[in-house]
């Protein structure tokens, strides 16, 4: 029986239940339960705050986690990170008052920072040869420079309009995070083939998630230029139409290129492009 660690409530909570519900564990929602057992998979649910997490991970009690990248790094946490869950992508940026005329990390010595993240920031700044001085502050880090607390901030940033509303700038982006699922370092031969098939359906589950299914017709004399457009992941699906000289196209490309290929299949005289989501890709 695995035992997977979860954020109770928050930002991670809810899109980490929805990546096992997708991967076929259905665990209860947390109420007031702590622990919630799979009627699907050998594993249970562990409901925490995410800062309990890696230290959790690290002594055993849980052999598996969801948690944000950057409390691993803070913590330090003696855990393997499986694999990155491509959710809950945030940074940790330095930032500071609009009204300063930013020139260059030189800018932050002798200042005082307010954070959360004392590890990240005294290891950054210690790199790059700054001398500042890292205020501890737990939640609310963004009003420090405001109350007089702190000359600036490192914070976690996502959309960056909590800094604007605070009148801040980003700076310095220091530390790119993103959900990752981490497990004990020591599990045993029958624990890791357990997290094994956990870690397969998760990949093809977050690997669809970046995927569209794309098809067409097109004209047959346009089909070598669309298979170079779209290479897919063996080879592009062709099936002949009732009208003579055209085709059906069939293929799976990256959501990011998918407005670059649409644009360049319509030049070669695809009509009828339909674009559909992916739900597993199974590779
Ligand atoms: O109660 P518990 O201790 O479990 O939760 P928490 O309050 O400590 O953490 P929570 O739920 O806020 O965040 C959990 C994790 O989500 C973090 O460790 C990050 O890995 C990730 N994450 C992603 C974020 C954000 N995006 C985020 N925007 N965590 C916090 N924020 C906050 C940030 O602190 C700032 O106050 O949102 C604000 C900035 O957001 P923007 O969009 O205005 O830039
Ligand atoms: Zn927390």
């Amino acid at each position: 029986m695995l035992r997977i660690a979860i954020q109770s409530k928050g930002r991670l909570n809810e899109e980490s239940l929805a990546l096992l519900q997708d991967i076929g564990i259905e665990v209860d929602v947390p109420k007031r339960k702590l622990v919630s057992k799979s009627q699907t998979f050998p594993i249970e649910a562990l409901y925490l705050r995410d800062d309990d997490i890696p230290h959790v991970v690290a002594g055993g009690t849980a052999t598996l986690g969801i948690v944000g990248l950057n409390e691993i790094e803070e913590k330090g946490a003696d855990v393997n990170i499986l694999c990155r869950l491509r959710f809950g992508a945030c940074r940790l940026s330095l930032a500071v008052p609009k009204s300063e005329s930013y020139n260059g990390l030189e800018w932050f010595t002798g200042k005082r920072i307010a954070t959360s993240y004392p590890n990240i920031l005294n290891r950054f700044l210690k790199e790059r040869g700054i001398a500042a001085k890292v205020e501890i502050i737990t939640g609310s880090v963004e009003i420090a420079p405001a109350v007089g607390i702190a000359d600036a901030i490192f914070d976690i940033v996502s959309s960056g309009s909590t800094l604007i509303a605070n009148g801040l700038q980003e700076v310095e982006s220091v530390f790119e995070s993103e959900a990752v699922l981490i497990a004990y370092p020591d599990l045993t031969e029958e624990e890791k083939a357990l997290v094994n098939d956990l870690l397969f359906r998760i990949e093809s589950e977050t690997v669809s998630r970046c995927k569209k299914y794309l098809l067409m017709n097109l004209p047959e004399i346009s089909l070598d230029e669309a298979i170079k457009i779209l290479p897919a992941m063996r080879s592009p699906t062709v099936m002949p139409l009732a009208t003579k000289g055209w085709c059906s196209l069939h293929s799976v490309i990256d959501a990011s290129d998918l407005w670059t290929k649409v644009r360049q299949l319509k030049a070669i005289g695809a009509e009828g492009i339909l674009v559909m989501d992916v739900d597993k890709i199974i590779l």
